[in-house]
């Protein structure tokens, strides 16, 4: 790693909001790749996942975490603990709601918990492109919970970049001098395998929408590189037969649409052509946690 210039800044971005406002979307705008899978399902975002975006002023690492709710469980209170650890563990916290909608209570009750840390805060407001007409009065909804808090906010689109390079603008600002903590070319601190992984999920997830559960779990067998293409092999796997049947569908067809939608993400990728052959696999819940934690980066 280079060693950074004079007056050089760098620091750690935790973007935290409510599921599918619009979180991961955000991080792949920012740093120009598509590195956290998005989609209308709550939950897409498994894990955190560092996005990384490097200007000749600042290196920015943004962290991208699953969506806050209020816990209902005990598993519910564990995933919020780790929210707070995120919280503390960053040099700001960027806020994100969904401002096509007003402040609800799932907004307030993280703006209970981000308020009772030292870290600052930035709220961003995003989906303006999705705005009503007239929305003086979501917007006041939610300057009224900044002003009480006294957070700065900024509205964007993470959809069409409108305003992202003032965002940008407005973090620097938040951020201390510092080193390079990854080299300038790097976008994320994932495996490009994994990657691969979560884009095949996430096809999965659009277009079998709500019929197949959250439980799949993607493993990449093999990357095979030759001068003229790149061939993946992947299983995907499922806790039922019943599971199966739908991720082949009729005739092989539904494999078929997200083998294809697939390839076309990862090609984008790797910036090269791919060939790509998708396996289904009934797994029982054991072995789907182990290559989960696989995914996760434990040793299994
Ligand atoms: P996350 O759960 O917070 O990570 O949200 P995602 O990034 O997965 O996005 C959830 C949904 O909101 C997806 O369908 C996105 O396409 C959509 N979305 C995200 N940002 C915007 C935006 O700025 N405008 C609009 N109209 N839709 C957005
Ligand atoms: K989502
Ligand atoms: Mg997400």
């Amino acid at each position: 790693i280079p060693q950074a210039p004079p007056e050089f800044k760098s620091g750690f971005i935790g973007i935290i909001g409510r599921p599918n406002v619009g979180k991961s979307t955000l991080m792949n705008q920012l740093v120009g790749q598509k590195i956290a899978i998005t989609s209308p399902v709550a939950q897409t975002t498994r894990n955190r996942l560092r996005g990384i975006l490097t200007t000749p002023k600042a290196q920015l690492i943004f962290v991208d975490t699953p969506g806050i709710h209020k816990p209902h469980h005990q598993l519910g209170e564990v995933l919020v603990q780790n929210a707070k650890i995120a919280i503390e563990s960053v040099d700001v916290v960027l806020f994100v709601v969904d401002a096509s909608v007003s402040c609800g209570t799932g907004d307030l009750y993280i703006a209970d918990l981000v308020s009772r840390s030292q870290t600052p805060i930035v709220l961003g407001l995003n989906k303006i492109d999705q705005q009503p007409q007239n929305a003086d009065a979501i917007d006041a909804s939610y300057m009224q919970m900044a002003e009480l808090h006294k957070w700065q906010t900024i509205k964007f689109s993470a959809q069409n970049g409108q305003g992202l390079p003032q965002l940008e603008d407005k973090l620097i600002e938040r951020l201390e001098t510092g080193p390079y903590y990854y080299p300038p070319d790097l976008v994320t601190d994932q495996p490009e395998r994994f990657i691969m992984g979560e884009l095949i999920r996430e096809q999965i997830l659009l277009l079998t929408r709500e019929e197949v559960p959250h439980s799949v779990a993607v493993a990449i067998d093999q990357v095979e590189e030759t001068p003229t293409i790149t061939r993946v092999i992947a299983t995907i796997n499922v806790e039922r037969d019943s599971q199966k049947g739908i991720l082949i569908g009729k005739g092989g067809t539904m494999l078929k649409s997200i083998g294809s939608a697939a390839r076309e993400q990862i090609q984008k990728l790797i910036a090269g052509k791919v060939y790509l052959e998708l396996f289904v696999k009934v797994q029982p819940k054991w072995r789907q946690s182990r290559i989960r934690l696989a995914e996760l980066g434990y040793r299994v």
